[in-house]
């Protein structure tokens, strides 16, 4: 079922729960290639979530800023290709939400350990702020806040659990949005993690 978040987000509550097990496998295979690491932000602080990226584009931070990149800093190689598996359930999930022909080229995967968390921020490094963002959580849930235009505005909480596909569009997709610190759970197919899953048009 769907809900939702404010207009133009919508979350297909349990819409990835069925392919969970192959998503997993393909992001394990993205992160022996491209392995989870904690970025540098530009105000030098260590990122608690780790990530990896795969696709033509990856996300990356360091001490001179938040950017897409073709290749990973770490392996200097281009990044992992996208599994079929993720391009395509991300197109589904658009699909769904009513966006048509979401061909995302950048997909980053988000890992939380307990106490990690991810600060009030914008997503404004996409060249096209028309095309929506889709999301995946699998693993241990979160809450995830969600405020306005402006940093200072008032934010709601959300719970994501496992197998909910967020599509963001529209005015939501330059809206405030951040993680609570995960709290300590256990979720069979991802341990004690957290892994957010995002699908972008950023190149
Ligand atoms: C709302 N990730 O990677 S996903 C991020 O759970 C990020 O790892 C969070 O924020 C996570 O940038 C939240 C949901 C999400 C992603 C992008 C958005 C929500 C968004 C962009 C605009 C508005
Ligand atoms: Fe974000």
């Amino acid at each position: 079922w769907t809900e939702e978040i404010c207009k133009d987000a919508l979350v297909l509550r349990q819409f990835a729960v069925a392919q969970a097990p192959e998503l997993m496998q393909a992001v394990t295979e993205v992160t022996t290639q491209a392995p989870f690491r904690h970025m540098q932000t530009p105000g030098g602080y260590t990122m608690s979530a780790s990530l990896s990226s795969c696709g033509s584009m990856g996300w990356v931070s360091d001490r001179v800023g938040y950017r897409y990149s073709s290749h990973d800093p770490q392996s200097k190689q281009p990044w992992p290709a996208m599994p079929e598996i993720l391009s395509k359930l991300a197109t589904e999930a658009a699909e769904a939400a009513g966006y048509h022909r979401f061909y995302p080229d950048a997909c980053l995967i988000n890992r939380y350990t307990p106490g990690a968390k991810m600060s009030l921020h914008q997503d404004r490094n996409e060249r096209d702020y028309d095309a929506p963002i889709v999301s995946v959580s699998l693993g241990v849930p979160a809450t995830f806040l969600f405020g306005g235009m402006q940093r200072g505005d008032k934010t709601i909480k959300v719970p994501l659990a496992h197998g909910d596909v967020v599509v963001w569009g529209g005015e939501s997709r330059l809206k405030f949005h951040g993680i609570l610190p995960i709290k300590a759970g256990y979720h069979s197919l991802t341990g004690e993690d957290r892994i957010n899953i995002t699908f972008r048009v950023a190149g």
